[in-house]
């Protein structure tokens, strides 16, 4: 199997970080193919980045998916494009929020998602209600700037534990979602220092992918997720109507 895990955002060391968590969590058998757009924002802090993470994101996904790929990972805690991507695509694609929910929500009552900044908090409480999770999950910001995460040296690992401590406490939760793709290697060593189950959401995505195309299920083109319809696109986005960016 090959799953195909894209970070959205255009720096590569968060990538790298990105497709090793993956590749760690991935089965024998399952090959972890980790890339980033070209171009787009160097990280996804708020909704006017994640649009413009969509071209990339998208043309990525086109070209995985033509290169064999049997999913894909949407590897940014805004599940970024994550409904453009299943009109796009016919393999399945998750986004590592609703895997992160998912795979808490099935061990745990009350959930606390630890993302970065505050303008991340809306976009990923709004999922949080979109996938259901609205009486179990509250999200909080550690106030860390995602590249901080990529800084050696940078506090944004004691500002994470001190935000994960605070919000364990307020929520009374027994588990916790790490809210960014950059915090995937963080989960081991939290979990063990808080002694709650601390899911990573690049993790649980490659399994989710394992079980679906295990399962041999594809994203349902009946409904929302029908292909989009054929049509021009003008100007700088000629490539990306439907039918073009396929063939790329
Ligand atoms: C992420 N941004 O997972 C999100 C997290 C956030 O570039 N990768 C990003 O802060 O919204």
């Amino acid at each position: 199997m090959r799953i195909l895990v894209i970070n959205p955002n255009t720096t590569a060391s968060m990538t790298d970080k990105i497709g090793l968590a993956a590749q760690q969590a991935a089965a024998s058998g399952t090959d972890i193919v980790a890339v980033n757009p070209a171009m787009g924002p160097v990280s996804i802090e708020g909704y006017y980045d994640e649009a413009f993470a969509l071209p990339g994101l998208l043309q990525e996904i086109a070209r995985g998916e033509a290169a064999g790929a049997d999913g894909v990972v949407i590897a940014c805690f805004d599940d970024t494009g994550l409904d453009a991507a299943r009109a796009l695509a016919d393999i399945p694609v998750v986004g590592i929020c609703e895997a992160a929910l998912a795979a808490a929500g099935m061990i745990a009552t009350r959930i606390s998602v630890v993302t970065t900044l505050a303008c991340s908090v809306a976009p990923i409480s709004h999922l949080v209600h979109r996938y259901g999770f609205a009486e179990r999950a509250r999200v909080h910001a550690a106030d860390i700037p995602v590249l901080s995460l990529e800084e050696p040296g940078s506090n944004a690992g004691a500002l994470l534990r001190a935000k994960v401590r605070e919000a364990l406490q307020a929520d009374r939760s027994d588990a916790v979602v790490l809210g960014c793709a950059g915090m995937a290697d963080l989960a081991r060593d939290l979990s063990g220092e808080f002694g709650v189950p601390v899911v990573d959401g690049v993790a649980a995505g490659v399994k989710m992918i394992e079980a679906l195309a295990g399962l041999g299920l594809r994203t349902s083109k009946a409904g929302a997720y029908a292909t989009p319809i054929s049509k021009t696109y003008t100007g700088v986005l000629a490539s990306f109507a439907p039918d073009a960016i396929v063939r790329q």
